[in-house]
């Protein structure tokens, strides 16, 4: 053995137990009690939570979008994972028009490798079928490890959104393949009718970037994606689920039997549209959207019924001096927020609450996104499966400032709040990345996560 985790409360989806976990060559060897000690490092977890590493099931690291790059790259997104209890993150390479789906992540591969803290996959975006070529590389993507696509249905003016008759034609492939679609779903008419008349009317600060985008603008691209995909029976996987419309309709197509996924972000648990009313609004600017109490309190219901399948953060954060570009016209914010050192520290935080349970938060931040996306080998603390743990401290206080978080950018929306418990040590593949407070990984350490096709 190289190590041992002991004494700790072992938390799974189904099951919290005390134990030992063994771990060698960066692989879970043996769950139990009383292994042998001699030569081996031992950490005692006594009075401590011994949990499967968190799966960021939605990054965006330096992504080129709003005129600018996202503010963490591959290597501070990723220490900021660690420091996070995020063990593997799901970062999305954009294919453009033009591009293949294997050159467009293995550039972004060649930028990840060296500088990775944590295991990484990625999901490919789609937003040109390149005359159909791009259906016939699927196969390949599947077979590279790459078994998930997303599309835009919005962002039209970007020339990142598809049209609905590309979506059925990635939706079929995706499903002939064995990968699985995500869609971020907004309607680009919509929101551009209303930014037109709110411009026209010198309406323009943060909260109009609400109003231009408000709950039904989403609902009507989450009714129709999920229309579109029951009717030809594929996956499908809905990011960042925000409104309430939307919700429903996604959970009575799961409950009827159809394969659909719901992602929803913490931001969307723990505000509302009222913060683009605080003078600092801009910097909540993100799409979707917060949306109003009632929505919040629909998704939180959803997590607690498990109707919600996953939590994610969709980090893309931007400077304050970016975020400024739109202090006069929120057109011009850089859409985005960070989260992805977030997630896990509030979904136990709300767990320790007594809000969900913790085997709830470990199934929606790891063993289901794991299982969805096909990482055979995370996702839960059993024998075989990597050794990516978090140890959590249920009584240390904690409160986020953009002085302990691990990133490179200069603000959080998370300023200020305060979590009760704390991950304390964080291990990839039986490696210690994150302890107390630092980031003690080496950039590089991260692997690709190679994954098996959906069904
Ligand atoms: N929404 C954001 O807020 N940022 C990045 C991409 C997205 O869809
Ligand atoms: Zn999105
Ligand atoms: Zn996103």
């Amino acid at each position: 053995m190289d190590l041992i985790i002991k004494n700790g409360t072992i938390v799974t989806s189904t099951e919290s137990y005390v134990a030992d976990i063994a771990i060698k060559a960066g692989k879970i060897a043996a769950i139990g009690k009383e292994f042998s000690e001699v030569g081996v490092e031992v950490v005692d977890a006594y009075g401590k939570l011994v949990l499967p590493g968190a799966i960021d099931a939605h990054t965006h690291l330096a992504m080129p979008f709003g005129g600018t790059v996202s503010a963490d790259g591959y290597l501070s997104g990723t220490r900021a994972a660690a420091c996070g209890g995020v063990t593997t993150v799901f970062d999305y390479p954009m294919q453009r028009k033009g591009n293949g789906i294997l050159d467009t992540v293995e550039s972004r591969k060649a930028m990840c490798d060296p500088e990775a803290c944590v295991d990484y996959a990625f999901h490919c975006i789609i937003t040109d079928l390149n005359d159909d070529k791009i259906l016939d590389e699927f196969e390949a993507a599947v077979d590279y490890g790459i078994t998930s696509f997303k599309c835009f249905l919005v962002y039209k003016k970007e020339g990142m959104m598809v049209d609905d008759a590309t979506l059925v034609k990635i939706l079929l492939k995706a499903k002939e393949t064995g990968a699985i679609t995500n869609i971020h779903a907004e309607n680009p008419d919509l929101i551009d009718l209303n930014i037109e008349q709110f411009l026209r009317e010198g309406k323009t600060s943060a909260w109009y970037h609400y109003l231009s985008r408000p709950e039904f603008v989403e609902a009507e691209a989450d009714k129709r994606a999920v229309h579109l995909a029951k009717s030809i029976e594929a996956p499908l996987y809905i990011v960042h689920m925000a409104d309430k419309e939307g919700l429903e309709a996604a959970v009575a197509a799961k409950v009827e039997g159809h394969e659909i996924y719901i992602e929803t972000c913490p931001q969307y648990l723990e505000f509302t549209c009222e913060v683009y009313k605080r003078e600092d609004g801009r910097n909540f600017v993100c799409s979707p959207p917060m949306k109003a109490q009632e929505s919040q309190d629909a998704l939180w219901h959803a997590i607690k019924v498990g109707l919600i399948d996953t939590v994610a953060t969709d980090h893309c954060p931007f400077q304050s001096y970016e975020k400024d570009w739109g202090k006069d016209d929120f057109t011009k914010i850089p859409n985005g927020c960070a989260g992805v050192e977030n997630l896990y520290p509030y979904m136990l935080s709300a767990a320790n609450e007594g809000k969900i349970t913790f085997n709830r938060a470990v199934e929606l931040c790891s063993t289901n996104p794991a299982k969805i996306f096909g990482c055979n080998s995370k996702g839960s603390l059993t024998v075989g499966k990597d050794a990516d743990i978090v140890i959590y401290d249920p009584n240390k206080e904690f409160t986020i400032s953009v002085e302990n978080m691990h990133s490179d950018y200069d603000h959080t929306i998370w300023e200020g709040k305060k979590l009760h418990g704390y991950p304390v040590k964080t291990f990839v593949r039986g490696n210690l990345v994150y302890n107390d407070g630092e980031f003690v990984g080496k950039p590089g350490i991260g692997q690709f996560v190679k994954r098996v096709a959906h069904k």
